[in-house]
């Protein structure tokens, strides 16, 4: 296959990066990448079988569950259990972690934070939905790993990433070392590498927030969305709003074209909607990774320390020169003004992160 690069490939090839590395991470990658293929299958024939639709249960979000969020939670959960590297799963679709008590995977090191099937109620409608997973490595050394394992500020990530179901599928992730996306081919059932060292564009002119809660936003996004809305031809204002309800298809865009993502307080999100571990953690260090930043509009995602295994917060997420703009909003008109953010845009623009 004359210049395809597999996933498997460059997981192994980039094991180098790594020198301790024993392939536990290139192995749990490679599990993901196989229930991701699956879950795509599913997801691609939503229309035909019978697995559309609400499965009748909610999740601990109080979320109605979709059939297809159950499909994809169970598939992780499975490919994640007989590859035998992780030792904890904490997953957006169960109440408490799932301790992963295999006879393959006692000596496990890793830990998976994941969101199976994010934005799924766009399913019946054929928008974008997605995966976003989470690595870490467990802390502690010796008996059952426990909920401290998992509750770990997003700094101490080794590997976090999404996959995308859209008009293509798409795995995108980092390890710390960049950010490289890999589409799948279905003639020959791979992700190639399609996207490599992804960077997300300095600035931008697309913003996506779900206005609809204009009325209860803080004050400093409300200015932020009418700065958004003025022309001004010097600054490619007024920019385009673009927001389809899935956040992995919202800041994929975004990470390609340039753009922020913005989820705030609301008033039936009093502490933000998305959840930190799965969600804002993992698409914080992939952003980052490729030079964007992502704060809850005052602190650096990536710092907070988690508290609890749901933990929802804010996020500002995207292009350095727009999250800074709206950043500054923040500070200007919200009582919160201490906690100076973790990052800065130096003289020539470039994001500073701590
Ligand atoms: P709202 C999907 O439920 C999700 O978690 C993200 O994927 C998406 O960006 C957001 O919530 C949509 O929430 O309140 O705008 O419908």
């Amino acid at each position: 296959m004359q210049g395809i690069k597999t996933l498997g490939q460059f997981i192994i090839e980039k094991q180098n990066d790594f020198p301790y590395a024993k392939g536990e991470l290139s192995r749990l990658l490679r599990d993901i990448g196989i229930a991701a293929k699956i879950v795509n299958r599913e997801v691609n024939k939503a229309g035909l079988a019978d697995i559309l639709g609400s499965a009748g249960t909610t999740n601990i979000q109080g979320e109605g569950q979709q059939k297809l969020d159950v499909f994809a939670n169970t598939q992780f959960i499975s490919a994640l259990t007989s590859g035998g590297e992780c030792c904890i799963v904490a997953t957006e679709e169960e109440d408490e972690f799932v301790p992963i008590d295999s006879p393959v995977s006692k000596n496990a090191k890793y830990i998976v934070c994941i969101d199976p099937l994010d934005g799924s109620s766009n399913i019946d409608v054929n928008v974008a939905v997605g995966t976003i997973f989470s690595i870490y490595r467990r802390k502690s050394v010796d008996g059952v790993a426990t909920l401290q394992d998992v509750l770990q500020k997003g700094t101490q990530q080794v590997a976090a990433g999404y996959v995308i179901y859209g008009s293509s599928t798409m795995m995108v992730y980092t390890t710390g070392k960049g950010v490289n996306g890999f589409t799948l081919d279905p003639s020959i059932g791979e992700f190639c590498l399609s996207h490599p060292d992804m960077k997300i564009p300095q600035n931008g002119n697309i913003y996506s927030i779900n206005e609809g809660n204009y009325v209860h936003f803080p004050t400093g996004v409300k200015k932020y969305i009418k700065f958004a809305q003025e022309e001004d031809a010097g600054s490619n204002r007024p920019y385009t709003s673009r927001y389809i309800g899935s956040m992995v298809g919202d800041i994929h865009r975004n990470l390609i074209k340039g753009g922020i993502y913005i989820y705030p307080t609301t008033a039936s999100s009093p502490n933000g909607k998305l959840r930190l571990l799965y969600e804002c953690n993992p698409m914080a260090f992939i952003i980052e990774q490729a030079g964007g930043v992502a704060s809850d509009g005052f602190n650096r995602i990536l710092d907070i320390e988690p508290t609890e295994l749901h933990q929802r917060t804010s996020i500002f997420i995207g292009s350095p020169d727009m999250v800074k703009v709206a950043e500054d909003f923040m500070v200007e008109f919200s009582s919160e003004k201490n906690n100076p953010l973790n990052h800065a845009i130096n003289l020539n623009g470039t994001a500073v992160a701590s």
